[in-house]
């Protein structure tokens, strides 16, 4: 059984979808297997989007993520990284299809509604990121 990590992004959280994304990964067959509700640091933002750090949109998105809480869970499911990715459409709202989250919550390619890991390994070291081993149920 693989799993992924998903953020709710502070637009998303603030516009009071949580419970409608959350939704949509149940009724997909995602389940959770840990999830908090936090306000970032800026540090802890910077760490997680490390890969992005010499980006011209890094800064933006580091004050983004701090702006408010985001909800962060570890998803678990048959093919939950491509899944997840899938249900989130693509990064840019203009050009995700019908019916993902994207298309649905995001406002545009910066505060783009959810975040999922693009890989087994990204999710690995994501999940462990954010989460003690003893936070991540096991399958159940
Ligand atoms: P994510 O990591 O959040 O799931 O999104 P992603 O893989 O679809 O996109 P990625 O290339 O990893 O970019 C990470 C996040 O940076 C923001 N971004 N802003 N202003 C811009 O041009 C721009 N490009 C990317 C987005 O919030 C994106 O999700
Ligand atoms: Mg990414």
């Amino acid at each position: 059984m693989e799993r992924t990590l998903s953020i709710i992004k502070p637009n998303a959280v603030l516009d009071n979808n949580i419970g409608n994304i959350i939704a949509k990964f149940e009724s997909e067959g995602l389940r959770i297997a840990a999830a908090k509700l936090v306000h970032l640091s800026k540090e802890k933002a910077e760490g997680f989007y490390i890969e992005h750090k010499e980006r011209p949109f890094f800064g933006e998105l580091v004050s983004f993520m701090t702006s408010a809480p985001v909800m962060i869970m570890a998803l678990e499911g048959e093919g939950a990284v491509d899944k997840n990715r899938e249900i989130m459409g693509a990064t840019n709202p203009a050009e995700a299809a019908e019916g993902t989250l994207r298309k649905l919550y995001a406002k545009s390619i910066g505060e783009n509604a959810v975040h999922g890991s693009d890989s087994q390994a990204s999710a690995d070291r994501e999940i462990n990121y954010f989460f003690d081993k003893n936070e991540v149920l096991a399958r159940f």
